[in-house]
This record gives C-alpha cells, structure tokens and sequence, in this order.
C-alpha cells in the first residue's frame, strides 16, 4: 500500500492567457491557471492522493484577493470532501495575498509562515497502509529576499521520508527571490526538493527527484511544451514513481517545417499537415490532453517560395479548429516564424554586385562564428542603429531590455532573407 502526493508548481491565479484568437477571448479564462487547479483538483481526486503540495506564486498578485479566494475555496472544498490535505507555501508574488486567504479558508494548510522552516508528516489515509513522509516548507516573508533561506534550516529529522518545498532561485546568487545553491540543497540531505519560481519543468524522476515543478499552465507562448502537475508515489519507504501528468487546458507548442523544394502552397500545406497528425499521435497518447493548442510555426529550408504564399499558409489567425485525427483538440496559429534561405546557394549570389549580392554577402559574414571580426562589426553597426531607434521619444515606453547582440543577428538574418527572397521572387517575374 502506497502514499500519494500531487505537487504543483507556480500557478499564478489571475493571469489570463493573451494572443488568443479574437472568438476565443471572451473564454480566455476558461483555459487560463484557475481551470488548470480545478483540473489539477479532479486529478488528486481520481488518483486518490494523500495530499497536495503547491510550490508557491499560487496567486499572480495582491490584486487577485478575490479571484484567489473563489478558486482556493472552490478547489479546497473538493479536496477536503476526498480528505485530502491541502498543503502551500508562498512565493515572491502571493507573499501578502496568500496568508489572507489562508486566514479565510480552514481547509488550507500554510507551512513556514514568515520564513520560519516547518514540518509537517503526512500520513496516508489508508489505515494499513503504514507509510508516512515528513515535508518541509518554508514561506516568502517578503516580496523580496535576498538571503538563502537554507542557512537557518534546522536538517532532516525522523526515519521516514524527508521532502522539501521552496519556492527559490537556485544558482543566482545576487537574486532578490531566496538564492539557493544546488550544493546547499544537497548538502540539506533531504529525500526530495520540490521547488517553485522558475517555469521551466526540471526533468524530475523518482530517482533524481530535486528540481523546479514549472508552471501548472503556459502562462505565455514562451512557455511551451507540456505543462502540469507531478505525481509521487511512495512505497515501501521510497519514492517508488515521480511522473509529469500534463493538465493544463492550453498548450503552447512549436511546429517546425522544412520548406525546402517546396515552392508551392499545396506542398506547404501537405507538410503542416502530416506535423499536425505527428503532433496528434503524440497527443493522443497522453494521459490528459489540451483542449486547445496554440502553435508557433517555424518555418525553415530553403525556398525561392513568395512571402504572400507563406502568408496563406497559416489558417485565419481569428478562429481555431478542429485538429486532424485528434478533433477534442481544437489548434491555432500564434505566430509564424520565418527562417528561410533563397534556393540559390548565397556563394553564387554573393558573386554578383548587384542588391541581391550585396545582401547575400552581409549574410554569409552573419553565418560567420560569433567571434569574427567583420560579423562584429557588422553587428556593432545594427546594434548602434537600433539604440538610435530605441531611445527615441515615441518608443520609450515599449517595456523590455534592449536586445543582446546574438538577438540582433537573428533579427538581421530573418529580415534578410525575407528581402533577398522577395528580390529573387520579382526576378524571376520580369
Ligand atoms: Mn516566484
């Protein structure tokens, strides 16, 4: 007989999913963090967990107070009919908000109030099952904190299992969100880390169970691939399985296309389609799918292909469909990349003194390694441009840093090509 723990990583009730297509607005929500805990919820339900461990930054910020508070209420309810206990820590954002709510909801059980380390041992509910944990938590005391938060923690203690949830910066040692080190988790001798902040899943498994949870949902395009909850079986005083269990509602997702030889609008939309049923097998074979999929794609090769036909390719941007052989899933387009190289070697191009020439020659320096000293040069010149752009009145506000150099070379390089192609492709009309 075994014991059951759901963990979850940053959820961030409040946020709402952006770029969504324009009939889907009105339901963003609908696919946003609050349907991803209700999901996570009927999970820890149906898989009859002992408890559920929440990492911290389970509310986007003071403001969601209400917000928070219907969905905890809701969530912590359910849990409390299937006696399952609700375990949570604050984050950097949920610092204020959290506590409150905690205050309101009986249900819900904060550990290491004010950055004060705490444990708790969490017995399984089934009588002869005989297993137990002991989890360590500490909480944000404030919005900021610069110290390591390892440095007053107390060591294991007990024979059983010893887990740890914090929500940390690990490896950032100037960072204003709790600086940890990797050594000093390992040197901490617990049995697992369960961590929060960063939105990037870890590759956590049963037997390197130390790492981040990630975003219970994509909050944005940039956080793509599978997203959810992590399900830990303990067994016989070992952490006997440690697996991934995607829930979110929405999943971002990358699609990329080789274009080469295709110059041809139904070739193009031959190969989105055999990437979509390649997505949809994938898909088919997970435990929870997405209801809705939003795709970046990327379009590479080599191609004399025209930008309007390019433009054809993606489905109207406004709606999202059915996907093929997986029609539950409905997809759309969020951005289409274009990466693509003219059919023409740039060599012979280069050749020629002429625009096109011109161009391919600034193109074969870009290909150059990142230490070369005309690509530098060439470089220092976009970057010098850009600044002049950036620092004028009317773009001031724009939010964001201003772009590293390797993001400039791509820049350069995609806006490049874009041209050259579009000069060949009226050459090849006269
Ligand atoms: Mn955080």
């Amino acid at each position: 007989m075994s014991l059951k723990l759901l963990a979850l990583g940053d959820l961030h009730i409040g946020r709402t999913p952006t770029r969504l297509p324009a009939s889907l607005t009105a339901q963003a929500a609908d696919f946003g963090p609050a349907s991803a805990w209700m999901a996570a919820v009927d999970l820890a339900v149906r898989e009859s967990v002992d408890a559920v461990l929440m990492a911290g930054d389970l509310v986007e910020s003071t403001q969601d107070y209400f917000e928070g508070l219907a969905h905890l209420q809701r969530g912590a309810q359910k849990l409390r009919e299937h006696n399952i206990r609700l375990i949570v820590i604050t984050g950097n954002h949920d610092v204020e908000v959290l506590p409150r709510l905690v205050d309101e909801l009986p249900d819900v059980e904060l550990l290491g109030r004010n950055g004060q380390w705490q444990n708790t041992v969490i017995d399984s509910r089934l009588t002869d099952a005989n297993e137990r944990v002991r989890l360590w938590g500490w909480s944000f005391p404030s919005r900021h904190f610069h110290d390591d938060p390892l440095a007053d923690f107390p060591g294991r203690s007990g024979a059983e299992l010893n887990l740890g949830l914090l929500h940390c910066d690990r490896d950032q040692p100037t960072s204003a969100y709790a600086p940890v080190t990797s050594s000093g988790l390992a040197n901490a001798q617990l049995d697992a880390w369960l961590l929060g902040h960063i939105h990037q899943p870890d590759a956590l498994t049963a037997a390197k169970p130390f790492g981040y949870l990630g975003t219970v949902s994509g909050l944005d395009a940039g956080e793509s691939g599978a997203r959810g909850a992590w399900l830990m079986v303990i067994d016989e005083g070992q952490i006997a399985e440690l697996s991934h269990i995607p829930i979110a509602p929405l999943r971002w997702d990358q699609i990329t296309i080789d274009c080469t030889g295709a110059e041809q609008l139904p070739v193009l939309e031959g190969r989105l389609t055999e990437a979509l049923r390649e997505l949809a097998s994938r898909l088919n074979s997970e435990r929870v799918v997405p209801q809705l999929l939003g795709l970046r794609l990327h379009l590479t090769g080599e191609t004399a292909i025209a930008s309007e036909t390019l433009a054809d390719l993606a489905p109207n941007l406004d709606t999202a469909l059915p996907l093929p052989d997986a029609p539950h899933i409905q997809w759309f387009v969020e951005r289409q990349v274009i990466d693509l190289r003219p059919a023409i070697a740039l060599e012979t191009l280069a050749q020629r003194n002429d625009q096109p020439g011109l161009l391919a020659q600034k193109l074969l320096i870009l290909q150059r390694p990142a230490n070369d000293a005309e690509r530098d040069a060439l470089l220092n010149q976009a970057a010098l441009h850009a600044r002049t752009v950036s620092s004028q009145g009317r773009w001031q506000h724009l939010p964001g840093p201003t772009a590293d150099t390797e993001q400039l070379a791509t820049w350069l390089r995609q806006s490049a090509q874009d041209a050259l192609r579009a000069m060949l492709a009226n050459e090849s009309n006269h």
